[in-house]
């Protein structure tokens, strides 16, 4: 019989490092009195600094230590538990875990909020004032990081055993900064006023090998074997996080890696005598995790990339088995303990590592090995883009990593005799399958090693599963359909709902009672609400006061003055061409010629808002940002349409103002090009705040519709099938600029100069891009955007109205939770099942 949960772990001997709770002590009260001592004490021992000279940035510092105190014993007890029970664990791979301050979302978590605001004020200290002295540790681009740090939360919440193994990189994604418009990039030095939430644990590291040869022996028992003689060592050592779960005690880890050199002591045997060149060395071997790249698809032949992916994957795995050794657990059960989570292909070389591993090191014969390595490992898959899958050129990975090389070479040899006995005389198929691509030299294809290395697979929304299936992993879903499913993406509702929206969450504890936090189809229960006149102004006032908030951070940051009673259209998210933010300006640009040419048109005022980086090479992605501050620079200065329509674009969107911007949303824009994006999770975290979506039918925009209910949805444009074949029939975007006057005339304007002070080269190369090639169809769906913008304008005239289709939002938003989604994950891909930690 399948068990639900283990059974309680005190039963059986675990807590016993637990100290005894007493709600005064310094180090565990939960009251604010305690709270306040323990700031104090903090301040004084750990900060080594006293009221009087104290700032707030020392405040927040002794917070944090006196929060991370609290955690402590939860975090020990989760860990011995683990230790007690041997249960299997997730362990979750990720590149990039883009967190977020952790203060404020510790404080929801434990429900420390209201002690720790009291304890602040007594020390004559506003908690928000504390809370914004965090710096966030940006260590993602963008959804796929920052979707690891929900599943974190989500874990820990419901009582799922799980490890984050990822890099612990010494400048996350860079700051953004606009410079006439144009961004710029500086570097983040995440750690310059240290880290009170982790600890670094230097007893817990493992050597990592670069390059060099391997050598064939006969070990002692005659069998062949093989050996791998590096050119370089580094250590990774260990820095956990702990990732406390809601309302309970699971207190998981983060664990991430750093790199070192090996001691200077031994390196002085490989460089007898020469100083300098062991300080170099030192300096190569901690350049691994010095830097997050900043780009959210493959940089072409980045050797150091690579080099990132093999060493936290290395110190992960090598983790896991020393976990097992702990507990004296044969490595023949390794993936009865263990169910490994492949966050896209960057972490996808474990599958060779492991068999590496269990081959050469733990002298497994290949097929136990291969049995072993296919149980453990899962693939998630986050993109369509086929330049967006990753390749490494041949050359450079046998530099690098030669043993995997070889090891590729053997599960390949293996694989396509599979391949060849299901698919007889097929030789295009068995090419297409290949674990080495041949066009533009060798590569090693990494989506298809984590395929193949696999037990399970799947897309980020039904839509990119169903797509997933019929394009890029087509021939591997006819081999191996049941290794297929679908896990739609979600967001956690404690750091997107609780935390970052007050207002709304003591709307809805008030309505609904609390439980809505960890059982979010209880939302369901505000339909019933959505037509109360009461209830109407007093969800209208939660988002007033939430737009004033943003309005406010939008004048600190940007000087610009917009009305919070205004409509607020939002498109924050990375600058891409298949986001097409610049669909979103040619719409703004197609209301400022009509106001201009009609002064008396009435429309409804509406504030257009847009946040996001570019990758720094992006050219194309840095020229829309400078597109959209250049329109926003006429549009705010001109009078004649200042009072309908205003723009903004928010310098560096990240996680920490990401809290200010969900909540105070009208309109979500989620634009892109049907196909093209996997899911979108900025799409749930708008709809759980309230937000009315306009969208193509695209990744989880499908979904968000379907459960809002279509009438509450603003669709328009193709589908994903109409855009293929509309791309297959040879597109030609100058039709549709003939074919509608008001977009000649609104490129013209743009492409004139019109937006940069008569300069017509600086929009040129981005006009002439849409003219003549439009790779995401912005030209044919121009119209019935624009169209669908003035039904977003008729239903904003209508109050009430909106106020209805916004409450039925939130409340069918449930689907959305990364709980729902961590969920599935646990009960169809891990196996594994929740443990109760007591206190
Ligand atoms: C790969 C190799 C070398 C350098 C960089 C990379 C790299 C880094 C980051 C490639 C891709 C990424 C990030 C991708 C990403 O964020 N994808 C998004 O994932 C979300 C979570 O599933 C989805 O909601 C989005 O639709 C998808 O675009």
């Amino acid at each position: 019989m399948k068990r639900d949960t283990y059974q309680d772990a005190s039963e059986i001997g675990a807590n016993k490092a637990a100290p005894p709770d007493t709600s005064s002590d310094v180090r565990l009260g939960m009251l604010a009195t305690s709270l306040k001592q323990a700031v104090l004490d903090h301040l004084y021992y750990s900060v080594g600094r006293f009221p009087a000279v104290a700032g707030p940035t020392d405040y927040y510092r002794a917070l944090a230590l006196a929060i991370r105190d609290r955690m402590q014993h939860r975090w020990i007890n989760t860990t011995q538990t683990y230790f007690d029970l041997n249960p299997k664990i997730a362990c979750y791979l990720s590149a990039e875990f883009l967190m977020g301050p952790h203060l404020g979302n510790n404080l929801v978590n434990l429900h420390l909020g209201q002690e720790a605001r009291n304890a602040l004020a007594d020390l004559g200290y506003d908690l928000d004032t504390i809370l914004a002295c965090e710096i966030e540790p940006g260590l993602g681009n963008g959804g796929l990081g920052r979707l690891a740090a929900c599943y974190l939360d989500s874990l820990a919440t419901l009582r799922y055993l799980a490890i984050g193994y990822g890099i612990r990189y010494e400048f996350g994604i860079f700051e953004q900064e606009l410079r006439d418009g144009w961004q710029s990039e500086i570097t983040d030095k995440w750690l310059r006023q240290g880290n009170p939430w982790e600890i670094a644990k230097p007893h817990i590291f493992y050597y990592v090998n670069w390059g060099g040869r391997t050598e064939y022996y006969q070990d002692e028992r005659g069998c062949q074997r093989v050996r791998w003689i590096p050119y370089r060592v580094v250590k990774g050592v260990a820095y956990d996080t702990p990732i406390q779960g809601y309302g309970v005690n699971n207190c998981n880890t983060l664990r991430l890696w750093s790199a070192e050199a090996v001691e200077s002591f031994d390196f002085q045997a490989f460089n007898v005598g020469d100083y300098y060149q062991a300080v170099n060395e030192k300096l190569v071997s901690e350049t691994v995790t010095k830097v997050l790249y900043p780009n959210d698809e493959p940089a072409a032949g980045k050797r150091l990339r690579l080099a990132q992916q093999y060493f936290f994957v290395t110190c992960s795995l090598q983790d896991m088995l020393h976990l097992l050794d702990l507990a004296y657990i044969p490595v023949e059960s390794f993936a009865e303990r263990f169910a490994i989570q492949l966050n896209d292909t960057h972490p996808s070389i474990g599958v060779a590592e492991l068999m590496r591993l269990l081959v050469d090191e733990r002298r497994l014969d290949w097929d136990a090995a291969w049995a072993i390595t296919v149980a453990s490992f899962g693939y998630t898959n986050h993109t369509l883009l086929p330049e967006a899958l990753e390749t490494w050129p041949l050359p450079m990975f046998a530099e690098l990593l030669p043993r995997h090389l070889e090891i590729i070479y053997e599960i390949n040899r293996r694989f396509l005799d599979e391949v060849r006995s299901h698919f007889p005389g097929d030789e295009a198929r068995v090419a297409r399958m290949s674990l080495i691509g041949e066009e533009g030299g060798k590569r090693v294809r990494m989506a298809h090693l984590a395929v193949v290395g696999s037990h399970a697979v799947n897309g980020v929304a039904a839509l990119h599963t169903k797509l997933l299936e019929a394009s890029i992993l087509k021939d591997f879903h006819e081999l191996w359909p049941e290794r297929f499913s679908n896990k739609t993406n979600g967001v956690t509702p404690r750091r997107f709902l609780a935390l970052s929206n007050p207002g709304l969450r003591e709307l809805l504890d008030r309505t609904l009672g609390h439980e809505w936090l960890t059982e979010p189809d209880r939302l369901r229960k505000l339909d019933a609400h959505s037509d109360d006149d009461a209830f109407q102004r007093d969800w209208r006032a939660v988002k007033f006061g939430n737009k004033q908030r943003l309005a406010s951070y939008i004048h600190a940051r940007t000087g610009i003055e917009i009305n919070p009673a205004w409509l607020f259209d939002i498109q924050v998210k990375r600058i891409h061409e298949y986001k097409r933010q610049h669909l979103n300006v040619l719409h703004i640009v197609t209301m400022y010629r009509r106001l201009k040419e009609n002064p008396a048109l009435t429309i409804p005022p509406r504030a257009f808002i847009f946040g996001g980086k570019a990758a720094p090479g992006y050219l194309m992605a840095k020229r829309i940002i400078k597109l959209i501050n250049a329109v926003a620079e006429t549009i705010n200065a001109d009078p004649n349409v200042n009072r309908r329509m205003k723009v903004a674009f928010i310098p560096n969107f990240n996680v920490k103002n990401a809290h200010l911007i969900y909540p105070a949303a009208d309109l979500s824009e989620q634009i892109s090009t049907a196909g093209k994006e996997a899911s979108g999770t900025g799409n749930m975290k708008f709809m759980l705040n309230g937000a009315l979506t306009i969208g193509t039918l695209d990744g989880a925009n499908v979904e968000i519709r379907e459960e809002a209910g279509a009438d509450n949805f603003f669709l328009f444009g193709l589908t994903a099938d109409e855009a293929e074949s509309i791309k297959r029939a040879g597109y030609r975007p100058r039709d549709y600029m003939a074919g509608n006057d008001e977009l000649r005339a609104v490129l013209e304007l743009i492409g004139t100069g019109h937006f940069s002070r008569g300069d017509a080269e600086v929009f040129r190369p981005l006009v002439d891009n849409l003219i003549h090639d439009d790779p995401f169809l912005v030209l044919a769906d121009y119209a019935a955007y624009i169209a669908c913008q003035e039904q977003v304008n008729s239903a904003w005239q209508d109050a009430q109205n909106w106020m209805r289709m916004s409450i039925l939002n939130t409340a069918r938003s449930g689907k959305f939770s990364s709980d729902r989604a961590i969920t599935e994950y646990c009960e169809e891909i891990w196996n594994i099942r929740p443990v109760t930690i007591k206190n």
